[in-house]
Order: structure tokens, then C-alpha cells, then sequence
């Protein structure tokens, strides 16, 4: 499989689709597309249709947008827990997914992904806030009707949590103080061997000023 990508350092859809395939040892080759230097826009529609990334390739199978990307994963390696196996902790565990692929418009503006910068207090809006409201939660019921004693949101670490992987990261770069519950699944993700990977690659990619939030600020 190839999996193409945005850089580590900004590219909150890529981090899902290479999360997941880390985190459960599935083979890829990484294609990274420099999102900033010059126009790369021939180049990612040369692997998507929208020119955007995340996309993956796969024994003839082009796939793209993150949601359908790890939907395809739980199709090819059905023996992998990606989805909960029970049907209706399943049907909850997509219907948060596709609100997450859907929504959270006002989040993502106000507080636009960059994994390394730590930017407390900017970025609370109102309308960001309550989208943040809608997270913790949503966070807090599944853990508390399907998360059983472990840590993520269905228990063990599968799509939803890959889903909510970059607002968990949001909240950590804007400083949202959170319910303990919450708190636990963000640390949880943060104490993963493949969201470690991803954030020390992001650390030693370089800085782009233009993709800074709140440079100017
Ligand atoms: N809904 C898409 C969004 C993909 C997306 O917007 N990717 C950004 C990088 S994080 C991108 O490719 N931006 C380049 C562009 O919009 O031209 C998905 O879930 O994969």
C-alpha cells in the first residue's frame, strides 16, 4: 500500500489513515507532498481527484478523504478491530466519525492544526467553543457506555479515536481545559508509540511560517 500524505508538522487529515496503519502494523510506503513549497497541486492530482490528501493506493484501488480511507482498512483486514465488533457500539462508532468528517467547521478555524505549537487561550471562540463542548461530550458518553475499562473511546484504540486523533491535539495546542475523562483518552492518545512517531517527525520538519496560526497575532 502507498499512502500518500501532507506534512507531519500541519496536516491534521493525514495524521488518521497513518495512525491507524501504524498503530496496527499494516505495510505502507509513505508518499509525503510538501503542502507549502511551490505548487504541488499537479503533483496530489496526480494521486487524488481533489488534489488533496490524504489518498491511498492499493492493488489497484485508489481511495481518498480519511473517513473512506480507513473504512477501506476495515474492509481489507476484517480479522483487525478497527470498527467495535458489536453492531451497535459500531453504528455509534460511524455515526461520530461522520460527524467529525462533517463538522466542527468553527473548531477548525479558530484553532487550525499545527502539532508542535503550543498556543493557550487562542483561538476560544464562542462558536469554537462549542464545538469543543460537542467533543467532550461525545468523548465522555462513549467511554462511558462503550469504553469498559480501557482508554479510548470504544475501549481499545481503533477509527474513532484515529477520527478525533487531530482535535485531540487541537485541545492540547490551544489549551482547553478538560473533564478528567477526557483528559485520560487525549493522554492516551498522546502515549501511543505511532502518535509519538508522527510527532517527532513532525518536530524536524520545518517550520512554515505561512501555515503558522496566529504568526502576526
Ligand atoms: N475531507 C478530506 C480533506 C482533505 C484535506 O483538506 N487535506 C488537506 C491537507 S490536511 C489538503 O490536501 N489541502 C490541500 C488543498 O486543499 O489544496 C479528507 O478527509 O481527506
Amino acid at each position: 500500500m502507498q499512502l500518500i500524505i501532507g506534512n507531519k508538522r500541519y496536516s491534521s487529515w493525514s495524521l488518521r489513515p497513518w495512525l491507524l496503519m501504524r498503530h496496527f502494523d499494516l505495510p505502507f510506503d509513505e508518499i509525503m507532498v510538501n503542502l507549502y513549497q511551490g505548487d504541488t497541486r499537479a503533483e496530489r492530482l496526480a494521486y487524488s481527484p481533489t488534489g488533496k490528501v490524504p489518498a491511498l493506493i492499493d492493488d489497484g484501488a485508489l481511495v481518498w478523504e480519511s473517513l473512506a480511507i480507513l473504512d477501506y482498512l476495515a474492509e481489507r483486514f476484517p480479522q483487525l478491530p478497527l470498527w467495535p465488533a458489536e453492531r451497535i457500539a459500531r453504528a455509534h462508532a460511524r455515526s461520530i466519525a461522520a460527524e467529525m468528517h462533517a463538522g466542527f467547521g468553527a473548531l477548525r478555524q479558530a484553532m487550525p492544526t499545527n502539532f508542535c505549537a503550543r498556543l493557550p487561550g487562542r483561538g476560544h471562540t464562542d462558536a469554537a467553543l462549542a464545538d469543543v463542548a460537542r467533543v467532550v461530550e461525545l468523548v465522555s458518553d462513549c467511554r462511558t457506555r462503550f469504553g469498559g475499562t480501557g482508554r479510548f473511546l470504544f475501549g481499545e484504540f481503533g477509527i474513532a479515536d484515529a477520527m478525533y486523533a487531530p482535535v485531540a491535539t487541537r485541545l492540547v495546542t490551544y489549551g482547553v481545559q478538560l473533564p478528567p475523562l477526557v483528559r485520560d483518552w487525549v493522554d492516551a492518545l498522546y502515549a501511543l508509540p505511532a502518535m509519538n512517531e508522527w510527532l517527532q517527525a513532525a518536530e524536524s520538519e520545518p517550520l512554515i511560517r505561512s501555515a503558522e496560526p496566529y504568526a502576526d497575532a
